[in-house]
């Protein structure tokens, strides 16, 4: 397929039919240091889609948007770094509410309509941290049986005005560029980009009562009361408060409808 709406956006476009891994194959790319910061590559099918945690990103060929974009952040505050994936998330739903999708950010990393997973974003860095890749997919033209699991939607079933991929791409790269920029201009503190005020406003586990599973399979029960400067959730707990890096949550109240 063809991207000439994304190519004008992105500093540099590869469109690949098919490969294992958008992120895997950006992250080589990136020590080679001959592509440019938001150089851009999409893919139509992967046979080995990552998610977090290694597990997988599922989707059929031609149904979605699963591209990466390339990032040198070199800030003042190191904690901007914390922030790529929800700033991709916040551009994803600020392109699907231009499709007339109502979204909202699952802490850290998803972007969920009606409580169901329409995006998963993940964010790496490559070997000397000389650059970090966000990848994302959005589901788009995917009806119920093509998707991976009950807890996962599409723009095809929101009702999107639109299921042109090309035009969803442009959207979100063009908002990601503008939010990272305007991170850059705050030399990465993303209460004074105003990053944070947005997210908090976009998130849909402020307020929740949240199981978090840590990545040493420990987990807790709380509420989730804000996200900090760094990015990372604060939960209540019944004897404290945590403040999570890194984990899963799952929101107790519509557990049922997510994974
Ligand atoms: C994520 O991980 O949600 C991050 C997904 C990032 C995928 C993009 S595609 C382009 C780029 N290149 C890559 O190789 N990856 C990135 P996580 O939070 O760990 O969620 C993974 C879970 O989401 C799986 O275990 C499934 O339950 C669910 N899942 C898999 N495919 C899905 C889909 N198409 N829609 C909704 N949920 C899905």
């Amino acid at each position: 397929m063809e991207y000439p709406k994304t190519s004008l956006v992105a500093n540099g476009l590869m469109s690949l039919s098919e490969t294992g891994s958008t992120n895997q194959d950006l992250l080589a790319l990136a020590d080679s240091k001959n592509h440019p910061e938001f150089f851009t590559l999409i893919t139509e099918f992967q046979t080995a889609g990552r998610g977090r945690l290694d597990r997988k990103w599922q989707a059929n060929p031609g149904s979605s948007v699963m591209a990466s974009v390339l990032l040198r952040p070199n800030f003042k505050d190191p904690s901007g770094i914390g922030w790529l994936s929800l700033m991709m998330a916040e551009a994803i739903r600020a392109a699907l509410a231009e499709l007339g999708i109502d979204s909202k950010i699952k802490w850290p990393n998803d972007v969920l309509v009606q409580g169901k997973k329409i995006s998963g974003v993940l964010a790496e860095a490559n070997s000397d941290l000389s650059a970090v890749v966000v990848g994302f997919g959005i589901n788009v033209n995917q009806s119920a049986k093509d998707l991976p699991t009950g807890s996962a939607t599409s723009l095809l079933l929101a009702g999107a005005t639109s299921l042109d991929r090309d035009e969803l791409l442009a959207k979100t790269l063009r908002s990601f560029i503008a939010l990272y920029l305007e991170l850059v201009d705050a030399g990465g503190d993303a209460v004074a980009s105003g990053l944070r005020e947005k997210i908090i406003g976009s998130s849909s586990t402020i307020g929740e009562l949240v199981e978090v599973s840590f990545p040493d399979q420990r987990s807790a029960v709380g509420k989730a009361i804000d996200i900090d400067e760094g990015g990372r959730l604060k939960v209540v707990t019944s004897d404290k408060t945590l403040t999570v890096s890194a984990g899963d949550v799952l929101h107790l109240r519509t557990a049922k409808l997510e994974d």
